[in-house]
């Protein structure tokens, strides 16, 4: 396929031409012009209302973006995908994360070969492990059934399964989650002071199995573990490794029946419905892992049959690169109002920042537009005491996307008409704004004089006009956090497409790998090396205070 060059495209010279004529129009007039808006603007599909009716636009702009989608491509990459060209083109891979929860019947091929098979293998391990587990079948070394499970890994082998398993423990039935992945030993200290040698699994989940953060938490906690318990020989009961390098696995100890593989088409950061989400399975239980797998598949279909105009992701997308490119919004907050997804905004940090954080298109050569956003984001109402202000009354345009469930997932009932209560006069907010008039008003009506009312009006106005989307849930259950972390990842994809990236590699994160590992000699004082004046500095001031 012929690269994509998104400026000197025919939509977006239009779009460019639609965004200067928008911008004399407040979004509260688009909605006082038009009553069907919300019904023009919104997508409603299997429990998901996406409400898209307060970004800054109007059909015309909603069309062009769809032409821009087809002039991009995207059509045909959404096939190239699903059907397993290797489309990860710097590292020679297919992607395929999708093939993970296609049902049996299913096939797709990867090289003419179909994988459902292989993936369902898989499947059927995990499952009778799980099963074994928390059944008490399999116990911990002295017998007792096992009831933690710890998980060392690091970026796309932690922040998907940690932000599953803790947006689900409360609804479902497993062991009790821990995660490990920084360096800092203050990380593995603190879990390890919490679990029971006696009773806690470990799971040792890299692809590559030669992370530096990852073996060096996995080679401490084997050295906890045979200190606490019998010998060496009580390893094969409490770890178990998730990897593609089973080679490396089999060096590090751990008993082939408890080693999980998964393969080189499956990104990092897309494995969480792999082996990688071994950990979720033994912390909600095999029935709720099935129906993570079977909301993304749902999901999956959607963005597959439906037309753009009604496809979620693809609309997501869309909108995404209208509030890049034609409006220069270089952040997106994403603000889940559900404690459970407290660790969503981090997940998809990495999901997007990793996958669209580029500069080089897929010619090799700089693009001329702008890529992927600074994506960040905490739960409401938390963030509404915190960034909110800035969201409000701040020099730049943040757009917000505000993911909601109608159902409490908690018996505290008032307190979730509370949370949706403040999560739709959010929105109503940043759109509206309030004018110096309302100020005024209220002003007056407080007892204000004329004077007083003069002095502080102004820093009391909002200017509104800010875009934002809902995306209102029925229930927050495991089948919808598959059909939502699958929407955010078909929307990551289709942005790459149209911003001509090479989604599926990092070099970024190849590089932070590379260079820590010049360094770690000298600082353990073996080698000398050349650096820079301040790195050096850094290094002697390392040094010295360590050697004091
Ligand atoms: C994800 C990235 C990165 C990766 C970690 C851990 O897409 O490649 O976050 O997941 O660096 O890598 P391993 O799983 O190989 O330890």
């Amino acid at each position: 396929m012929k690269p994509f060059d998104l400026l000197s495209s025919a939509s977006a010279k239009r779009l460019t031409a639609l965004s200067e004529a928008m911008k004399s129009t407040h979004l509260k007039s688009l909605f006082a012009e038009d009553a069907e808006r919300n019904n023009k603007f919104s997508i409603d599909h299997n429990g998901l209302f996406f409400d898209f009716s307060k970004q800054k636009i109007n059909e015309e702009v909603v069309a062009e973006l769809v032409e821009l989608a087809k002039e991009a491509g995207v059509a045909e990459s959404i096939e190239a995908q699903f059907s397993g060209e290797k489309i990860n083109q710097t590292e020679g891979r297919a992607v395929l994360h999708t093939a993970l929860r296609a049902a049996k019947s299913e096939e797709v091929r990867f090289e003419g070969v179909n994988v459902v098979p292989f993936v369902h293998e898989v499947l059927g391990r995990m499952e009778e492990f799980t099963r074994a587990i928390l059944s008490g079948e399999r116990k911990g070394y002295t017998g007792k059934t096992f009831t933690d499970v710890v998980n060392i890994g690091i970026g796309g082998s932690d922040l998907g399964p940690a932000m599953v398993s803790k947006a689900l423990e409360a609804s479902t039935n497993g062991l009790k989650a821990h995660f490990v992945s920084n360096v800092d030993g203050a990380d593995l200290a603190s879990v390890l002071n919490q679990v029971n040698p006696e009773t806690t699994l470990f799971i040792v989940v890299s692809k590559t199995f030669t992370t530096q953060e990852t073996l060096a938490n996995a080679e401490a906690a084997k050295a906890w573990f045979i200190e606490k318990a019998t010998g060496e020989a009580d390893v094969a009961i409490h770890f178990a490794a998730v990897s593609t390098n089973l080679d490396a696995v089999g060096i590090f100890g751990i008993a082939a029946s408890n080693v999980f593989g998964f393969w080189d088409w499956v990104g990092g950061r897309y494995s969480l419905w792999s082996s990688v989400g071994l950990s979720i399975a033994l912390s909600c239980g095999w029935k709720a892992f099935e129906e993570l797998l079977a909301g993304a598949r749902e999901m999956d279909h959607h963005f597959r049959t439906a037309s753009f105009e009604v496809n979620i992701p693809v609309m997501t997308a869309m909108l995404g690169v209208w509030n890049r490119n034609f409006n220069n919004y270089s952040s997106l907050a994403i603000i889940p109002y559900s404690q459970e997804l407290s660790r969503f905004a981090a997940y998809l940090q990495q999901a997007d920042m990793e996958s669209n954080g580029k500069y080089v298109g897929r010619d090799g050569a700089k693009v001329s537009h702008q890529t992927g956003p600074v994506i960040w984001g905490e739960p409401g109402t938390n963030g509404q005491h915190a960034f909110f202000q800035l969201l409000h009354q701040g020099t730049e345009v943040i757009p917000v996307d505000f993911i909601a469930y109608i159902q409490p997932t908690s018996s505290f009932k008032d307190h979730h008409t509370k949370l949706m209560a403040n999560c739709f006069a959010q929105s109503e907010a940043l759109m509206n704004g309030k004018s110096a008039q309302q100020v005024a008003e209220q002003l007056e009506a407080a007892g204000l004089t004329e004077e007083e009312r003069a002095k502080v009006a102004p820093f009391k106005v909002f200017e509104g006009d800010r875009p934002s989307s809902t995306l209102l849930f029925n229930e927050l259950s495991p089948k919808s956090l598959g059909q939502l972390i699958a929407l955010y990842e078909h929307k990551i994809f289709i942005q790459g497409v149209v911003w001509n990236v090479f989604s599926y590699d990092q070099w970024g994160v190849e590089l932070g790998k590379e260079l820590a590992k010049r360094i770690l000699p000298v600082l353990e004082g073996g080698q000398k090396s050349e650096f820079d004046s301040s790195t050096s500095g850094l290094i002697h001031r390392f040094l010295g205070s360590s050697e004091k």
